[in-house]
């Protein structure tokens, strides 16, 4: 039972039986693959999976195959053999994915299950993904996930086929990366003094909060990731939800504005401090970015740009002075007219910018990815001005929203989002001209963790919800049927229990789903 369903998947009569002292083979160019494979299968069924030179009498078979893009494979299952083939190492690891969804549940035990019999099930499938970006985004500001919960995170995600990590780093509660030229942000940035009370988010709880990853353990991290075929895409925001750079270089602000004092946040939502105009500011996310390029290899990196009030920059006689000097009229075009010295220096070393879908609202640069979370009107304006977008609408992508009736579900930030309504997502827009669509790059589910305090919590708001959504990120839209998905979904919580995932339990209509 594969989540997400692949484009083909044809079941035949019979079994193919794993046995202890079945061999491998794989082509010269996907011996890397074996090392994926044997992680997925060892563990639980304590076989060895020894490699062997010839395909003949080899029980799994790992094949370099033309056709297949970059993502896609093929799965041939018959009673004496397995063949896994493929163009190249994200097929392979698809492959063995889908693979491992294909045998008992508990095959995903970290300890040998001696009395299980692992049964594949005679098959052929084929498969590729819908979209090339299949994202997933962390919150690590609000509350901090060491970096063991990350490589949990990780690993599940690889299961389902997610693509993309975007690692949310920085927010005005805290900024959680070390930049070596400026440690400041770490020292003062990373900490703040007291966090929302659970259950009444008006008042402190009185306890300082703070951490932060070493360069160490982001290059470790994202190591990991890549070998999960996950690119990582850090997330530096500005202007905006930057108070926590701005508590600690209180120079980065608008500091000629009356009463200005930034600190590191003590309370959620939108903040009034952002970044002054400047070439101080300049200067310094310049030398934020060398140092975050250096640490994430990915083609993209995300500028945030949401949620940036531009009343300090109209009161401020600097902006003032920088937007006369610059005729420009308004706070959103000082926002497009920041952003762009941004993305031509991230253009100037290989990289692309992405940004919240607010960097469209003071012109729209014509190179930029934007993040669809509000409004699908600006999704529409970008794609049909050629523009790529990533749609992660609020309205069946937030993962930090109630997944039930709010009074019932655990303390959540605002709204409700049901299993179903993630997987009714279809993320290409209507309206659009033709050729538009093609620039959907693709889906994403946001966790954002003001009120995910801890990686229990962050799993049973991540699943069986991000499952759906891999589904909308990856299948065709014609084979998406919510029944369906149901019942695999049912057999892949077994999973999830034995990997340990604390997952929310299906609502009772859908506990005794049926094929339909
Ligand atoms: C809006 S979505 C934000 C975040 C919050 C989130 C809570 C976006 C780009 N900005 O700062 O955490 O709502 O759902």
């Amino acid at each position: 039972m594969i989540i997400p369903q692949p484009l083909k998947e044809e079941r035949r009569e019979g079994h193919f039986r794993l046995t202890p002292a079945m061999a491998v083979y794989a082509d010269p160019s996907a011996r890397p693959a074996l090392s994926p494979l044997r992680e997925a299968l060892e563990p639980a069924t304590g076989f060895p999976l020894p490699e062997t030179e010839h395909r003949q009498g080899a029980a799994i078979a790992l094949i370099e195959e033309e056709g297949h893009g970059t993502e896609g494979y093929r799965i041939e299952v018959n009673t004496g053999t397995i063949t896994l083939a493929a163009s190249g190492p994200a097929g392979w690891f698809y492959a063995i994915q889908s693979l491992r969804q294909l045998l008992p549940a508990a095959i995903f035990a970290q300890t040998p299950q001696t009395a299980v019999e692992w049964k594949v099930p005679c098959c052929t499938v084929e498969d590729r993904p819908r979209f090339a970006w299949r994202g997933l985004m962390l919150d690590c500001a609000r509350h901090f996930f060491p970096e063991e919960e990350i490589k949990r995170f990780l690993d599940h995600m690889a299961l389902y086929k997610y693509n993309v990590f975007h690692w949310h780093l920085v927010d005005d509660q805290g900024w959680r990366l070390d930049i070596r030229r400026y440690p400041r942000l770490v020292e003062i940035g990373s900490v703040r003094a007291e966090t929302p009370r659970a259950g009444n988010r008006n008042e402190g709880d009185g306890v300082p909060y703070g951490d932060y990853y070493t360069q160490e353990e982001v290059r470790e991290i994202v190591r990991y990731a890549a070998q999960r075929q996950i690119t990582v895409v850090p997330e530096i925001e500005m202007p905006g939800h930057s108070g926590a750079a701005i508590a600690a270089y209180p120079e980065l602000g608008n500091f000629d504005i009356p009463g200005y004092q930034p600190e590191v946040r003590t309370r959620w939502g939108v903040n009034p401090y952002l970044y002054a105009p400047s070439e101080t500011v300049f200067e310094f996310l310049r030398n934020v970015l060398l140092e975050v390029m250096e640490l994430f290899p990915s083609p993209y990196i995300h500028i945030g740009g949401d949620e940036a009030p531009k009343e300090q920059w109209k009161a401020s006689a600097f902006a003032r002075g920088v937007m006369s000097r610059e005729g420009i009229a308004s706070g959103e075009e000082l926002q497009s007219w920041f952003l762009r010295h941004i993305e031509d220096f991230l253009l100037s070393h290989g990289r692309r910018l992405i940004g919240w879908d607010e960097i469209q609202e003071g012109g729209l640069s014509p190179g930029a990815i934007m993040m669809l979370w509000r409004d699908w009107k600006w999704a529409r304006a970008a794609l049909n001005s050629g523009n790529q977008v990533i749609m992660t609408p609020a309205s069946h992508c937030y993962l930090d929203y109630s997944q039930g009736p709010v009074e019932t579900e655990p303390e959540a930030i605002c709204g409700e989002l049901r299993l179903e309504n993630v997987y009714e997502l279809e993320p290409i827009p209507d309206g659009l001209n033709p050729g538009a669509e093609a620039g959907v790059m693709g889906v994403q589910g946001n966790l954002w963790t003001e009120y995910i305090r801890d990686a229990a919590h962050l799993d049973f708001m991540t699943w069986p919800r991000a499952a759906a959504l891999a589904e909308v990120a990856w299948s065709a839209r014609e084979h998406r049927c919510l029944d369906h998905f149901i019942l695999r979904l049912r057999h892949h919580l077994e999973g999830m229990k034995t990997l340990g995932i604390r997952y929310r339990p299906l609502d009772a209509r859908f506990a005794d789903a049926r094929e339909g």
